[in-house]
């Protein structure tokens, strides 16, 4: 069956080096794609070459790249390569991009991925050239069928000059009826209330529109995701998720949630992933999902019963899981939909719906300032995420981290954190594998105490509390929150300097 019934539409399929020669140097250009699904495979590769061509003439040729968050080689890796993009937002995790954010050869704007859509129709980064999205199936009404990616591909197709659209027939053609693009979304001050109410409530259509017009080519491909690697569950990530899950049912006997848990949402990485397996293993049951990607283990929770249903804007699946559910794909119909991102992450629906918020951390101080995206208060790693989008507005929060990295030599536990994505007001608990901090309701002084008893490795314990300790003497008038400012970062300079906190 072919994928492209929309006569107006299959007469502007063409080769992705044509579609390519539609973006030009300096362009905007809002391309699909959220942790490795869901983004063009072939006409980023082309247009890397037209500006390697360009580049090898002597002329400048970079653009700006907007997307849902990180996407591939194929898209992200290919262009970086080439030198293409001058600017990147937001969420992104290829090596060679990263290389170039952190030389400031690329200009990263790593903002909350509810936020970027509105701040696109706001007007915040100029106007929007070109899209570029992958879609399942165009329909004969032009109507189209999205893939494993929501993300952004609303705003991109509504805010772009010129649409160029993938068709890839390695997703599923079944993925009709797996997603609901709201569009009720309106500037203020005319915005109305959002009415999601239960995890999986429809509010909007299973489609993508597109003005025909602004179609400028539809290129054919048949190409699979990125294939999503997880470490195998360690001892450490183990009892991290052990120590979460006793903490998840230590609220419930106090009475705070109800038995099945309140919606969860799940970062990427290891841990997180680590986390959703040990659910597997627990008494709970019925629980749902309010969350941004689907990851292996969460599809599993949904296969073996424990999990009732999941929202989300993408998938992050290994490429064994991928191959799985697109064989057996109509099983999970009805059970996952997939939203824009701007709706997934709502900080009103995961306020309303009273979220459990579980993502990873590079570090946290002895107060509970997190840091999420950065090293040594520069070296950019991926970026927030939406990790703020939940963790600020859920019922619930948890930042999890093995309490020391690169075989003992980092602290994940600091004096003062190198920089700040989620502020000592937005964080509840945090978790290592030697224990669990629950900071609600915690003074700055309380924090510090259970933090370093709790979570700080045994190398670093003793010294952390001698810093907390010295503070308390040194910072009269300054005792809410301790610090010895010559001092505070001194365990990330002498890891700068020594290789070892
Ligand atoms: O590097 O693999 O080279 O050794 O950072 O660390 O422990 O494997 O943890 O995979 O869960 O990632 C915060 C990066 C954690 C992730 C972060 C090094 C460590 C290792 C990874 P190596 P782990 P994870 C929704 C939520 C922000 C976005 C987010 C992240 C590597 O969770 O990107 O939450 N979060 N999104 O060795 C130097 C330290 C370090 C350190 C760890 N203190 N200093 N290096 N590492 N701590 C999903 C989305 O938004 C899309």
């Amino acid at each position: 069956m072919t994928r492209i019934s929309c006569p107006k539409l299959s007469q502007k399929v063409t080769t992705a080096d044509v579609a390519a020669g539609f973006i030009n140097h300096g362009d905007n250009v809002g391309m699909s794609g959220f942790t490795g699904a869901g983004y063009p495979k072939v006409v980023p590769g082309a247009l890397a070459q037209r500006i390697e061509a360009a580049h090898a003439r002597g002329e400048d040729f970079s653009i700006g790249v907007l997307t849902g968050a990180s996407t591939s080689t194929e898209m992200d890796g290919v262009l970086a390569q080439a030198k293409g993009i001058h600017m990147r937002t937001p969420f992104q995790s290829d090596p060679t991009l990263r290389k170039q954010i952190n030389s400031d050869e690329v200009d990263y704007i790593d903002t909350h991925l509810s936020h970027l859509a509105q701040q696109v129709w706001f007007g915040f980064y100029g106007n929007l050239d070109v899209a570029v999205v992958e879609v399942s199936a165009i329909l004969p009404n032009g109507l189209l069928v999205p893939s494993s990616a929501v993300g952004n591909n609303k705003t991109w197709l509504d805010q772009a000059d010129k649409v160029i659209i993938e068709v890839n027939e390695w997703q599923p053609r079944e993925y009709e009826g797996f997603h609901d693009v709201y569009y009720g979304t309106k500037l203020p001050p005319y915005r109305n209330p959002i009415q999601i109410l239960d995890p999986t409530q429809r509010i909007g259509d299973p489609y993508l529109r597109v003005d025909p017009e602004k179609v400028v080519a539809v290129v054919k491909t048949h190409a699979p995701d990125r294939d999503n690697v997880f470490a195998p569950v360690d001892d450490n990530s183990k009892a991290m998720a052990e120590y979460l899950i006793d903490f998840l049912r230590h609220e419930v006997r106090a009475g705070r949630m109800p038995k099945n848990l309140l919606p969860l949402q799940s970062g990427v990485g290891n841990v997180a992933n680590a986390v959703l397996a040990g659910l597997q293993e627990s008494e709970f049951e019925h629980l749902t999902a309010y969350t941004e990607v689907i990851q292996d283990s969460m599809l599993k929770l949904l296969e073996s019963g424990k999990l009732d249903a999941i929202s989300a804007t993408s998938f992050s699946l290994s490429g064994e899981m991928a191959e799985y559910f697109n064989d057996n794909i109509e099983s999970f119909k009805g059970k996952i939909l997939l939203r824009t991102q701007e709706m997934s992450n709502h900080p009103e629906i995961v306020r309303r719906l009273g979220i459990i918020a579980i993502n990873g951390m590079v570090e946290s101080d002895i107060y509970g300032h997190v840091n999420s995206t950065q090293v040594l208060g520069g070296q950019m790693i991926n970026g927030i995420g939406g990790s703020g989008d939940f963790a600020r507005n859920a019922f619930l929060n948890f930042f999890v981290s093995p309490s020391a990295a690169k075989n003992g030599a980092i602290s994940a536990i600091v004096p003062m954190a190198s920089h700040v994505d989620h502020t000592e007001h937005d964080v509840h608990v945090l978790v290592t594998e030697q224990g669990i901090a629950d900071l609600r309701g915690l003074s700055p002084s309380k924090r510090a105490k259970v933090i370093i008893e709790n979570c700080a490795h045994p190398d670093y314990r003793d010294r952390l509390t001698d810093y907390v300790e010295r503070a308390k003497a040194s910072a009269t008038g300054r005792l809410h929150t301790p610090h010895i400012l010559e001092e505070a970062l001194s365990w990330h300079t002498k890891f700068r300097d020594t290789g070892q906190m």
